[in-house]
């Protein structure tokens, strides 16, 4: 897998075109997901290894992209803690016991990752389906963005609670957030040994924080956590929310490629960054809902403006809605895949 067009660009090694993979591929967009989703439960589909493959492969056969991404979720972590998930529909996560005391926090468990074994059995069904065509991207939820689906007790639009915890109770918040940076470890580095090619941390909710506040409570523990995986030949992705602004704090963890969001003019981004990070992006997910001609002359232009710049994954600033036409996903796919540098 080290000579992937994926990994090769994570590693910002020259390739003949950009590796394409998006954010939310296996998802909500395709009938094919539903297909299964009106079957089973969501977390049911998390833990059944066979299940986990089957929906990870969806877009590797029906879009071609060059890269997997193992079909779990962020908050898997979280239950293992302790958190009571559930997935209604329409309602997003919730946790039924949310996190708001110090009482609470000392109650998560920090040694889960044998209840994550079900995750290690899924990456071994899932590269035996690849059979060494394309990597398989791992991955786990940054502490900040964890914490605040505990805190908040799901989705949040303004992450009230989690940014008072900051601000009244820092002290909590850093116990928390260590804990939860402990368990990130152990899950990667699980995730690496049953045989991920790459990870990507996802920071989703970063944005919600100021700069200072994104320092302490996000950076930080990041920082810790990438120094601390067994990354040999193994890309380490570093995304959030917000990365056209913290871009620069993010490459102090030293990741390998930072996702950025749409926000920025990526060629601006790359060239402030230190050597030898690559980065991924950036087109607005919105794009996609637009005309044919529309997708092919904003994703080219960004090609053109990247084209000097080894050191590029194309994917989008964020994921994929689930409205976005399957049609229209599959066009770009087909586009990035006949372009040449
Ligand atoms: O209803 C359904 O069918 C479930 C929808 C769904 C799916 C398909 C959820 C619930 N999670 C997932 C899969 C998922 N989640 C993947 C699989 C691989 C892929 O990308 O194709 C990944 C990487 C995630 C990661 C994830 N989960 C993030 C970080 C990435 C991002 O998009 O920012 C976050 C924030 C979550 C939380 C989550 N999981 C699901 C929901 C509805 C939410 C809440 C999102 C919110 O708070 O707005």
């Amino acid at each position: 897998m080290r000579d992937s067009l994926l990994i090769r660009a994570a590693f910002s090694e020259k390739t003949e075109r950009p590796p394409v993979w998006m954010m939310r591929q296996a998802g909500r967009f395709m009938k094919e997901y539903w297909e299964i989703k009106n079957k089973y439960s969501f977390l049911e589909m998390c833990k059944t290894p066979e299940l986990a493959a089957d929906v990870t492969m969806l877009p590797v056969d029906l879009l071609g992209i060059d890269g997997a991404i193992l079909f779990s979720d962020i908050l898997v972590t979280p239950e293992a803690m302790g958190g009571d998930l559930s997935f209604g529909a329409n309602v997003g996560p919730k946790f039924s016991n949310p996190v708001r005391t110090m009482a609470d926090i000392d109650a998560l468990e920090i040694d889960v990752t044998h209840k994550l074994q079900y995750v290690a059995d899924a990456i071994k069904v899932i590269q035996q389906r690849l059979n060494g065509k394309i990597p398989l991207i791992g991955f786990a939820g940054a502490p900040f963005t964890v914490m605040s689906y505990l805190v908040e007790g799901g989705s949040s639009k303004d992450f009230k609670l989690t940014k008072l915890m900051l601000h009244n109770h820092p002290e909590m918040a850093h116990r928390l957030l260590s804990k939860i940076a402990k368990v990130t470890v152990d899950y990667l580095n699980m995730q690496i040994a049953a045989g991920v090619n790459a990870v990507q941390l996802f920071d989703s909710w970063a944005t919600a924080l100021a700069w200072d506040d994104y320092k302490e409570f996000s950076h930080n523990y990041n920082v810790d956590i990438i120094s601390k995986l067994n990354r040999k030949d193994i890309p380490v992705i570093s995304f959030c929310k917000g990365s056209s602004v913290f871009a620069p704090l993010m490459a102090e963890a030293k990741p390998d490629v930072i996702s950025i969001d749409w926000n920025a003019d990526l060629l601006n981004i790359k060239q402030s960054l230190p050597k030898g990070i690559a980065v991924q992006g950036n087109l607005d997910p919105h794009i996609l809902y637009a005309d044919k001609a529309v997708i092919k002359d904003r994703i080219y232009k960004l090609f053109d403006r990247m084209k000097d710049e080894p050191g590029f994954i194309f994917n989008l600033g964020h994921g994929i809605m689930p409205d976005i036409p399957f049609d229209n996903v599959k066009y770009a796919v087909e586009i990035i895949k006949e372009f040449r540098y």
